[in-house]
């Protein structure tokens, strides 16, 4: 039997290397050639905890390889992006050109799951797109029960950083066109899966995915409003939080920068896509969260006109620190980080020397080159007259704010202040 798993991103390549590790022979699938070579080779392309002994130990045993061009193979899974395009609206677009580059070695029998974060439909529509350019071969649109291939959505609900743990244990959501998809599709997870299946259909399934992270989104935003509320009414939001927190039906989020990564910030979107006129506290959420970095940047500047006030200082006689760049704590990853359109924006504006300080990367992404210094914890904290915290790495945690000398501080995720 042979798995075929199309696209070798944050979800892809986890997913090929949890099949092979359990001695099934993976192919996996990528348009990235580098990306390929790389892990052909046994080393990955990505960062994530504990993956690459997994891939390593999986290539090494001949279970896993990777290639450009699909094979026939008894299972395919696709997890390839869906970003959003123009006006936040899906972008169906890899996906379709997943369906039709498998379409032409697709065999009778073979089992087609859809991963990637989709809309309300969207694995109809890959049946589809396979059904037209397959005449030979039936669909489970035509076929039901008796087609001759199986499709089901299989949505993937692993946290960046987590990633090894949660895709064994996480219970999943299996949506089949048919009850037989499910069955088959069930069947294919179990191979390495811990938690439970739980089975639905591709619509509902499609569904579930996009509304647990609408409900992460909505909830975030629920606190970073609480946070603008109390920064007008002269009140600590973190210990507010903590204190509402005690109700036994109460469980606030926290507030921070905005809300960045490749999921909660853009699948809330889908749904608001699809049904503009009832997905109205889901469209607000993501607006609240989308402001959150312009307030960030607006109360840094009132941080700077006080200081210059206050210390006689010329604007570019003052030095800016800024904590963390990546998206979230303790992870490399910068990309769709509101940290980084903040300190983007910061290196725009600020006359004076700006410093930021990220553990967890060596060089600064080409958009802040030149026009900000990558230093360290000490260095920060010994040189710069504004300080601005912006993600709770482990490293900012473990400094005692009551001990820091600045009088001016941004703390984003009261974790100084
Ligand atoms: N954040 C806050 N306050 C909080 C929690 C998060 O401001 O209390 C911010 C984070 O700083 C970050 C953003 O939200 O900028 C998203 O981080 P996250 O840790 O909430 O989520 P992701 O994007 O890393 O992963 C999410 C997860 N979804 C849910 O928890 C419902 C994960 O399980 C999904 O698999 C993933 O999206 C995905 O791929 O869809």
């Amino acid at each position: 039997n042979i798995i075929s798993v199309i696209g070798l991103g944050y979800i892809g390549l986890p997913t090929a290397a949890a099949f092979a590790s359990r001695q099934q022979r993976v192919v996996g699938v990528d348009v990235n050639e580098n990306a390929v070579a790389t892990i052909n080779r046994g080393e990955i392309h990505i960062v994530e905890p504990e993956l690459d002994c997994v891939v390593k130990a999986a290539v090494e045993g001949g279970w896993l390889s990777a290639r450009t061009t699909p094979v026939e193979a008894d299972a395919y899974l696709i997890a390839v992006p869906t970003p959003f395009k123009g006006d936040h609206e899906p972008d169906m677009a890899y996906v379709k050109a997943a369906a039709e580059a498998i379409a032409p070695v697709l065999k009778k029998g073979a089992l087609v799951i859809l991963e990637s974060t989709s809309p309300v439909g969207a694995t109809e529509q890959m049946a589809g797109w396979l059904a037209a350019l397959r005449d030979d071969l039936t669909f489970p649109q035509q076929a039901g029960e008796a087609a001759d291939i199986n499709i089901a959505y299989c949505p993937e609900r692993v946290l960046p950083g987590k990633v090894m743990a949660e895709l064994i244990q996480n219970d999943r959501v299996i949506g089949g066109m048919t009850p037989v998809c499910s069955a088959r599709a069930s069947e294919l997870y179990s191979i390495f899966l811990k938690g439970e299946c739980v089975v639905t259909n591709a619509r509902t399934a499609e569904m579930c995915k996009l509304t647990e992270n609408s409900f992460r989104d909505v909830n975030i935003a629920f606190a970073n409003e609480l946070s603008l509320i109390c920064a007008t009414q002269g009140i600590n939001v973190w210990e507010l939080i903590r204190l509402a927190n005690r109700h036994p039906r109460v469980n606030i989020l926290q507030p921070g920068p905005g809300v960045g990564g490749h999921c909660i910030a853009v699948d809330p979107w889908f749904i608001v896509a699809q049904n503009p006129q009832q997905a109205r506290l889901i469209r607000t959420a993501r607006d609240v969260n989308d402001s959150k970095p312009g307030w960030v940047i607006d109360r840094v500047k009132a941080a700077v006109a006080d200081c210059l006030a206050d210390s006689g200082k010329r604007a570019e006689e003052l030095t800016l620190a800024c904590f963390g760049l990546a998206f979230k704590p303790d992870i490399d990853d910068l990309r769709e980080s509101p940290s980084m359109s903040i300190v983007s924006e910061l290196a725009q504006w600020h006359r004076g020397e700006l410093l930021a300080v990220e553990p967890n990367i060596h060089t600064l992404p080409q958009k802040l080159q030149g026009r900000c210094t990558l230093t360290d914890v000490q260095d920060a904290l010994s040189r710069a007259d504004i300080l601005v915290l912006l993600v709770d790495h482990c490293q900012f945690k473990a400094i005692d704010g009551a001990r820091l000398v600045q009088r001016y501080i941004v703390d984003t995720r009261g974790v100084w202040r």
